[in-house]
């Protein structure tokens, strides 16, 4: 098995859970901030799975050590499936009309979305991750992972960090940012994706 790994996010929150995560497997983590010479990688593609293969391929090859990297969103049902790939950037693009960015990213994003949801009744969603690892010159593998639920008319909650406010598990009365780090991970599309990755690692390391 690996022991050490980059997981290239830009995300805090996201590099937080895929700490926990990968420590329970003995994993030790390496994040951007510990790589001596930045780089960044523009998402561009249409697809999670573009992305995600996009961020993991080009790290590795520059840093030349094995890399994580996800590309993570919110799927809504009654919005086409929108935010979708620009979950991130959701308040800044044309679709629905732009967000002024008041505080931060998450709270314009989740403003936007809860103003096109404003009497919809159809709140059914899902969160997306999809997972990539790539060995440099060796080999790569993805997996992929859901969380379905609904989107609340308000937002509740403070811990986790993006849309979890106003997202509610499938057989929850909360909403993901009421859940501990712990309950998070079960339950999430992040902790879906990591465990069906380690597994892969395993069967081929
Ligand atoms: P990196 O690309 O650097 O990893 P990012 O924040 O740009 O960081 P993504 O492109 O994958 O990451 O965008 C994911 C967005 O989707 C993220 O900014 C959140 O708004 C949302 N999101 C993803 N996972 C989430 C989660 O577990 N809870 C709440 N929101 C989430």
């Amino acid at each position: 098995m690996i022991d050490k790994v980059l997981v290239a996010t830009t995300n805090k929150g996201k590099l937080k859970e895929f700490k926990q995560l990968l420590s329970k497997y003995g994993i030790q983590v390496l994040s951007l901030e510990d790589m001596p010479e930045k780089f960044e990688v523009e998402e561009d593609k249409e697809t999670f799975l573009e992305n995600a293969i996009k961020k993991a391929r080009e790290y590795a090859q520059f840093y030349k050590i094995p890399v994580i990297a996800e590309d993570a969103g919110l799927e809504v049902k009654a919005l086409n499936g929108y935010p979708g790939v620009y979950s991130a950037r959701f308040y800044d693009i044309e679709f629905g009309g732009k967000q002024p960015l008041e505080e931060n990213k998450d709270k314009a994003n989740i403003k936007k979305l809860l103003r096109l949801m404003e009497g919809v009744e159809d709140r059914e969603a899902r969160f997306v991750s999809v997972v990539v690892f790539y060995n440099p010159e060796d080999f790569g593998l993805w997996t992929e992972g859901y969380c379905y639920g609904k989107i609340t008319d308000k937002p509740i909650g403070d811990k986790g960090f993006g849309y979890d406010p106003i997202f509610v598990p499938e057989g929850y009365l909360v909403t993901m940012a009421q859940l501990t780090p712990e309950e998070k991970n079960k339950i999430s599309h992040r902790g879906k994706a990591v465990r069906k990755l380690v597994e892969k690692l395993q069967k081929l390391l």
